[in-house]
């Protein structure tokens, strides 16, 4: 990457926590802020340098906070406002930054704003949604993620009109067309920087302009409707003026979207510091390899193929380079990653949990690591809807069920892709609930927790925790390894992913077999490595094999 220019954010390590499942301080079995307060002391001892917090404003949580209905307040049940500013200076007290979700491709239907924008044609608050007067017939189809029909248009007999609604019917999309509803965004994000916010995820932002004649999806987009919808005529226009409006005025913050739809030839549109728009993207493509293309989250049944899931993060990498990269293996719309891009077998969990996170730790790219998998947590795999809180399991099951799917396949493979299964209760002790709550957790904690505990693991040199602590460490001793190039090495070894990370401080091999078998690079070492970490006692390189599982940092040169 040769000259880069350094930022905070480009060093650090971000943590995500899911504030409903992290840790309940009033026994209402809901986590909240006070709680994420109690950890405050853990969360330094990782070694992350700042926090992601899912969405915390004021909520029906019909999607779990994304259906804002104040952007300005705290959602009770998360706490008050005086709550957040004690946690924010209790992280800026241990030097932990902490950036926000802002969810403005749509609001809740319950924000004010609509409460107004439906009650009339002539209603000052009318165009900031999308409406489709009804009397002009019903508008080109829209898919929708979570609507039990599918359809993102619903009906509202008021005013006799559709209104847009890209995901729940209680998440109406907002309209980026009208410059007045751009300016209210703008002045949500000056209030929250005004408070000290270092940064804002952004939620679905590929998304937020529309081509407000609504054609009908083109063809070419069946089965990949997103990508349609992060392709709106006046995305990066908005996006150039939210940069001049208000994130330039806060050099200091971060702008991170996420990426849902967007192709690698695309990301430097968002990045490229030269365009003036945003700092960092996060890429869906990693997350659909080893999926049936057509499917709804289905797995094929033998797995992924590493040299797909190779092939594509070294894509990225290189489509990053006009920018910064970031990467990710897992987060709250994801699987655990340990079931999902390891095994979570009692022989192999701790080993392909620390597997997996030392390629978080040592790729070209900001690691997102989403709270628990420094634990190395599971998928809970739920055996009966009833389980499920999650709109998108509930109402896919809904839509199945009303229109002749197999309801049991449907939940034999959400146990290994439903997002509820990484927003279980974060695993603190063996106390019941897993020390998360004293009341009735919003959703069952996996029954794991016995096994997988912070308490038991600090306790244990050798657990994932311990050594994801010393990946935090390496990776901050080793610059290289931020900001290094990255080579993918053996490109068609189908077991091990190996690459090289190199500048002017240093060169460094990193080795990682995703299988559980013994496997060989098919390549030698002309120098003789220092072993910097494995999540083995050590390496035996006379034959460049791997045990199972094996990952290995090595140092070739100073
Ligand atoms: O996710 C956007 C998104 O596309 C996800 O819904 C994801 O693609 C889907 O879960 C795959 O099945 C963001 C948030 O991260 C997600 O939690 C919200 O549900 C969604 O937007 C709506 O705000
Ligand atoms: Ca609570």
């Amino acid at each position: 990457m040769g000259n880069v220019h350094k930022s905070w954010w480009k060093e650090a390590v971000i943590y995500q926590i899911y504030p409903r499942s992290f840790k309940d301080s009033n026994g209402d079995g809901i986590g909240d802020l006070r709680g994420v307060i109690s950890k405050l002391d853990y969360l330094a001892n990782l070694g992350i340098d700042a926090v992601w917090l899912n969405p915390i404003f004021t909520s029906p949580n019909d999607d779990n906070g994304y259906d804002i209905a104040d952007y300005c307040g705290i959602m009770p049940e998360f706490g008050t406002m005086d709550d957040f500013d004690e946690l924010l200076a209790g992280l800026h007290q241990r030097n932990i930054k902490l950036i926000l979700d802002l969810v403005a491709n749509h609001s809740s239907d319950e924000h004010p704003w609509f409460q107004e924008s439906r009650k009339s044609r002539a209603n000052p608050y009318r165009d900031y949604y999308h409406w489709w007067p009804a009397e002009n017939g019903k508008p080109a189809h829209r898919e929708s993620y979570f609507d039990i029909n599918r359809d993102a248009w619903m009906y509202d007999e008021q005013t006799n009109a559709y209104y847009l609604h890209y995901f729940s019917r209680k998440q109406p999309d907002l309209n980026w067309e009208n410059p007045q509803l751009r300016k209210e965004i703008y002045r949500i994000i000056q209030f929250w920087y005004d408070k000290g916010v270092d940064g804002f995820r952004m939620d679905v932002i590929p998304f937020i302009s529309k081509d407000t004649q609504f054609p009908p999806i083109p063809d070419r987009y069946k089965g990949s409707f997103g990508d349609f919808y992060a392709k709106g005529p006046n995305l990066h226009a908005y996006l150039r003026e939210m940069n001049e409006k208000v994130l330039m005025k806060y050099p200091q913050t971060v702008s991170i979207a996420e990426g849902v739809g967007v192709k690698a030839e695309d990301v430097y549109l968002y990045i490229n510091p030269e365009r003036k728009e945003l700092d960092m993207l996060y890429h869906f493509e990693g997350m659909d390899v080893g999926y049936i293309p057509g499917g709804f989250k289905e797995l094929h049944p033998d797995g992924f193929s590493l040299l797909e899931f190779k092939q594509v993060y070294t894509k990225w990498d290189k489509a990053f380079d006009k920018g910064w990269g970031t990467i990710y293996l897992g987060n709250h719309d994801q699987p655990r990653m340990l079931s999902r891009w390891g095994n979570d077998s009692a022989e192999y969990r701790d080993l392909s949990a620390k597997m997996l996170l030392t390629f978080l730790l040592t790729m070209r790219a900001t690691p997102f690591i989403y709270h628990g998998d420094e634990l190395g947590m599971t998928n809970i795999k739920f055996d009966d809807i009833a389980d499920y809180r999650d709109i998108e399991s509930i109402n896919m099951h809904q839509y199945l069920k009303a229109n002749g799917g197999d309801l049991q396949h449907f939940i034999n493979i959400q146990k290994l892709t439903a997002r509820d299964n990484s927003r279980t209760p974060f695993q603190w002790d063996d106390t019941e609930n897993a020390g998360f709550t004293k009341g009735t957790p919003w959703i069952k904690v996996n029954p794991d927790y016995k096994h997988t505990n912070v308490v038991k693991q600090e306790k244990d040199k050798d657990s994932v925790l311990h050594y994801f602590r010393n990946l935090t460490a390496l990776r901050k001793t080793h610059s290289t390894l931020i900001y290094g190039d990255y080579e993918l090495l053996d490109a068609l070894n189908e077991a091990i992913y190996a690459y090289r990370r190199k500048d002017e401080n240093g060169e460094y091999m990193v080795m990682l077999n995703f299988t559980s078998a013994t496997a060989r690079v098919n390549f030698v070492l002309d120098v003789e490595p220092q072993l910097l970490i494995t999540n083995y006692g050590d390496i035996d390189l006379s034959e460049m094999a791997l045990r199972p599982y094996q990952a290995a940092v090595l140092k070739l040169k100073p």
